[in-house]
């Protein structure tokens, strides 16, 4: 059945959190708790209130609900439910029952079936001095059949006895559509008026709920309805079924207009997500109605917006603001983690525009359940804001938690000031029930009680806050580092920190410690330098008699002689804090333990004062804009000349040709028109395969550039000065060291940050350049004989008989870097092998390396072609490679290529004087990288001339 929602409504979310938070230390003391006890199995804590009681005997108690608390004697019951009332002492089981619905129903009225009613499912307390309610939400009549699930309330005189029933669904249609489960007093209120109850059926009209206002004593004030007290026009309830209206009650007077009572009510179901009611009685006629005005609205499906709510002011402006808890929310994002939201809605715009006002929203942790609990705690911290707490029973993996947030000025703090957890007391399911707002022990500081469903409550006394109130002057705080003495150590300055203190109450004046801690320019140490400023006595305590007094100190602090940055101001601070044994403060009202003071946690404990140091040369404004600039060139740095020519460029960038050992990069900074640029310096920052070899100063600087150089080479900071002064200008260059470079790298990057701690932004500079590599391989050739004759010889196909041999002798050498593997080279060799009619000039007869080694050329058909005649092939010229790889040749390759010349008389060059036989020769270079180049290398040789010939006629092969 439905009613089983309104007992243990969310126990399927028990499990499942594991976001454990540790509270934070604030006010709500979380060590001189008090502790009360129920009954195992009792539900005791399940519902809350603080009572002061004014008559007989001022004393105060907390009324606690245990709804599955065992019946007592007469009540023809097992389990029926009770009310507890508890001291406010520090012992955790003398709290008693008080005896409630005791009497038989009068004659005529049916039968009271109290067994399982949840007498103390909802208490509420009217104030001091007032009455209380406190209600069975499952109390049934039985009434000829029928078994009417009326519920019913009991209003307590303030001394806690029986004054009245209500059950205002009694005695009317009792179908399930109408009044027959009206479950009243799942929640109940007091009007701030103090005229009036509301009370809510959220059972009436098939689980839409009603919501009913009726006069506390004083019969001749009428009493309102929804749907109106007589007619109950259901339709006029602006929801659907299983809205579930009145879960939760409030009421307000500065809500909508100053002085008018709303009643604010929840309804968990309505509409799906959830929503909340503002209403107000409107008399009409015979009409006594509960008009609605405005509708908020949950935030999405199965929310649960409007399971618990309160109204409170919390930015103390006289308009009333709501809290509402929706603690089945969930976020889309499954991953972001949140269970349990709470909405706050600030009444920004003077009671207008409910229908449109934006809620601030705060979520808890998956599963938490939070928001389902929220309560006004009182100004917890006496700042004159009302603060609040919400419970999240599932919190820390099924412990809960209670989240305290401090309203503030035009609005409330988002973040939650203090996390009280179950799990430290050992409590489960800690932080379904709430009830402050009130001062326990006579502190002056409202309390705070937290129920749990499991029997256990505890109540947090909250600690009195002390503010100080702190200045720090400085004398002087200008000073000109370079005009007085403050080179030789002689400056200086005067810290003067003065305190006093105040809190609440007045009459709170404890002999108070304080803790005083002096430090300065902390940031600048943090950056790695040393402090400024030299001073002993950094920290020390002072005693403060009472609130308002100030007492002072001063403290001498010195200026570094060799301070560099004298240019931005030093921060002086002085912060403070309490001992850890604060002079408690005395409870004459209370024999509960004294408790100690803490800071003021929203008030910053340091304050800073700033030395500032006067530059003359920044101009009148005493702010230094420097205007450094930087040029950069890379050069070929002669190392006995101040000169560096740069290098050669393409495309616009720089080309290094790796293993000159004067690569450099040249720099020049200037000032021009700034203001002093003080610890100026270059950072460059250089790759591993262009690491810096050296600084190089132009000798006539007049600037004095200092670099630290890393290990590693690839990182230098060179300082230009402190001050590097208006229009000054420095030149210096960096040596590179280019060994490093390798094939694989095609370009190189330096990047250059000059810095200043004067006013100036300053962009990267990166300084690109291009790698390649340059082959400088030369071939030198030589004929032997340089000159043969021709002489008539018979055909014949033996090599000796063909012509005189000639050996070609080729050099290769190289005159750069080793090719070591990452280059290979070919040498081609052109030949005249025959004339344009076939007939054989050159013979190629074999071609041997140095030491007679093999070379493998191509094509090999071409070596001694007639051992193969048939391969031959007829064109006018031949082309044979050496494809000698570059290993061969290391340093000086030597290769021979043996030729002879054909008989005269066969190739019919009688008539010629002599012939002029050329050789072309070059060296290539094998598939390689775009970036290794072959400085050109090529070369003609040989003049054979025929000496028995007269003619001057020249052969030329191609
Ligand atoms: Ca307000
Ligand atoms: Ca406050
Ligand atoms: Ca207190």
């Amino acid at each position: 059945m439905e009613l089983k929602i309104f007992a243990l409504l969310l126990n399927l979310w028990l499990f499942g959190n594991l976001n454990l938070q540790y509270g934070s230390a604030f006010n709500l003391d979380d060590t001189n708790f008090l502790r009360k006890n129920g009954e195992a199995g009792s539900l005791f804590g399940y519902s809350l209130a603080m009572h002061h009681q004014l008559k007989p005997k001022d004393q105060q108690l907390l009324l606690i609900g245990a709804p599955h608390a065992k019946a007592l004697p007469g009540q023809k019951a097992n389990r029926t439910g009770g009310l507890y009332r508890c001291k406010f002492t520090t012992e955790s089981d003398d709290c008693e029952r008080i005896p409630i619905d005791t009497e038989d129903s009068r004659p005529g009225q049916g039968l009271d079936h109290r067994e399982n009613q949840w007498m103390g499912v909802h208490v509420k307390s009217q104030g001091p001095g007032e009455k209380v309610v406190v209600c069975a939400h499952r109390y049934q009549q039985w009434i000829h059949s029928n078994q009417l699930v009326l519920g019913r309330c009991f209003i307590l005189e303030q001394n806690l006895i029986v004054e009245d029933t209500r059950t205002f669904c009694r005695n009317r249609p009792s179908s399930k559509d109408q009044f027959g489960y009206c479950q009243q007093g799942v929640s109940a209120a007091f009007t701030k008026d103090k005229n009036y109850i509301v009370f809510s059926g959220p059972g009436a009209y098939d689980w839409k709920g009603t919501i009913r206002v009726e006069p506390i004593d004083n019969f001749l004030l009428d009493s309102y309805e929804t749907g109106d007290q007589n007619e109950f026009s259901e339709g006029n309830i602006p929801l659907t079924l299983s809205s579930y209206l009145g879960f939760a009650l409030d009421s307000g007077t500065n809500l909508l207009q100053k002085d008018e009572q709303v009643i604010l009510a929840g309804a968990p179901r309505s509409n799906l997500s959830g929503e909340v009611l503002i209403l107000k009685p409107k008399a009409e006629e015979d009409q006594r109605s509960l008009i609605v005005t405005h509708i908020l609205h949950g935030p999405g499906l199965a929310s649960s917006f409007g399971y618990s709510l309160s109204v409170m002011d919390l930015n103390a402006d006289g308009w009333d603001d709501l809290v509402v808890g929706a603690p089945q929310y969930s976020s889309t994002d499954m991953e972001a983690g949140i269970g349990g939201a709470v909405y706050v809605y600030i009444n920004r715009r003077d009671g207008r525009d409910w229908d449109r006002l934006q809620p601030d929203i705060l979520t808890g942790n998956k599963d938490s359940m939070f928001g389902l609990a929220v309560a006004k705690a009182g100004d917890i911290n006496h700042d004159g804001y009302d603060d609040f707490a919400v419970g999240a029973p599932y919190d820390s993996d099924g412990y809960g938690a209670v989240y305290i947030y401090l309203g503030k000025t035009g609005h409330f703090l988002q973040k939650d000031y203090q996390v009280l957890q179950g799990e430290t007391h050992n409590i489960k399911l800690f932080g379904y029930s709430l009830a402050g707002n009130m001062d326990i022990d006579g502190n002056g500081y409202p309390d705070l009680a937290v129920g749990s469903l499991s029997d256990s409550v505890l109540v947090y006394r909250a600690k009195p806050v002390i503010s100080i109130e702190k200045s720090l002057k400085l004398t002087p705080s200008e000073i000109d580092f370079e005009k007085i003495d403050c080179q030789k150590g002689h400056c200086l300055i005067t810290a003067e920190s003065c305190f006093s203190y105040t809190t609440y109450p007045t009459t709170y004046n404890p002999k108070l410690q304080i803790l005083y801690k002096l430090t300065a320019d902390e940031q600048w140490v943090q950056e790695g330098h040393q402090s400024r400023l030299v001073f002993r006595n950094d920290e020390g305590n002072i005693v403060l008699e009472k609130q308002g007094e100030k007492h002072c100190i001063p403290r001498r602090l010195r200026v570094r002689a060799n301070t560099e940055n004298k240019l931005t101001e030093i921060p002086v601070s002085v912060s403070v804090s309490l001992p850890q044994h604060s002079p408690p403060q005395m409870l004459s009202r209370s024999s509960l333990p004294a408790l100690q003071p803490v800071l003021n946690d929203l008030q910053t404990q340091k304050i800073t004062a700033k030395l500032m140091f006067l530059n003359p040369d920044c101009g009148g404004d005493n702010i230094c804009q420097s205007n450094l600039q930087l040029q950069y060139s890379f050069c070929s740095k002669d190392q006995h000349l101040d000169s560096c020519s740069p290098l050669a460029r393409e495309d616009g960038v720089a080309v290094i040709f790796p293993g000159s050992e004067n690569t450099a990069l040249k720099i020049t900074v200037t000032n021009p028109g700034g203001d002093d640029a003080h610890l100026a310096q270059l950072v460059a920052n250089f790759p591993e395969s262009l690491p810096l070899s050296s600084v190089i100063h132009k000798p006539d600087s007049n600037v004095n550039v200092q670099c630290d150089v890393d290990e590693s080479k690839t990182r230098a900071e060179c300082n230009l000065g402190n001050p590097f002064k208006r229009n000054a200008e420095v030149t210096f260059y960096l040596l590179l060291n280019s060994d490093r470079l390798t094939a694989s790298i095609t370009d190189v990057n330096v990047t250059l940050n000059l810095q200043t701690i004067s006013v100036q932004n300053i962009s990267e500079i990166i300084a690109e350049a291009q790698v390649f590599f340059e082959l400088y391989l030369q071939v030198f050739g030589l004929a032997k004989p340089s000159q043969v004759y021709y002489q008539e010889i018979k055909k014949n196909k033996s090599d000796e008989l063909i012509g005189e041999p000639v050996q070609y002798d080729f050099t290769i050498s190289n005159m750069g870097r080793p090719l070591k593997s990452f280059a290979s080279a070919t040498l081609n060799i052109q030949w005249p092998k025959e004339n344009n009619e076939g007939k054989w000039l050159l013979y190629l007869m074999k071609i041997t390396g140095p030491n007679n080694q093999s070379i493998p050329c191509s094509p090999a058909s071409e070596i001694s072609p007639l051992d193969h005649a048939q391969e031959v092939m007829s064109r006018g010229k031949r082309q044979a490679e050496n494809e000698a790889k570059a290993s061969a040749f290391s340093a000086d390759g030597l290769l021979s290529l043996f030729g002879s010349k054909r008989h005269y008389k066969y190739l019919e060059y009688s008539s010629l004087n002599y012939l002029d036989i050329v050789l072309n020769v070059s060296l290539s270079l094998n598939e390689t990288q775009k970036n290794i180049r072959l400085r050109e290398s090529q070369t003609q040789l040989g003049c054979l001339g025929c000496g028995m010939c007269t003619e001057e006629k020249k052969y030329h092969p191609y």
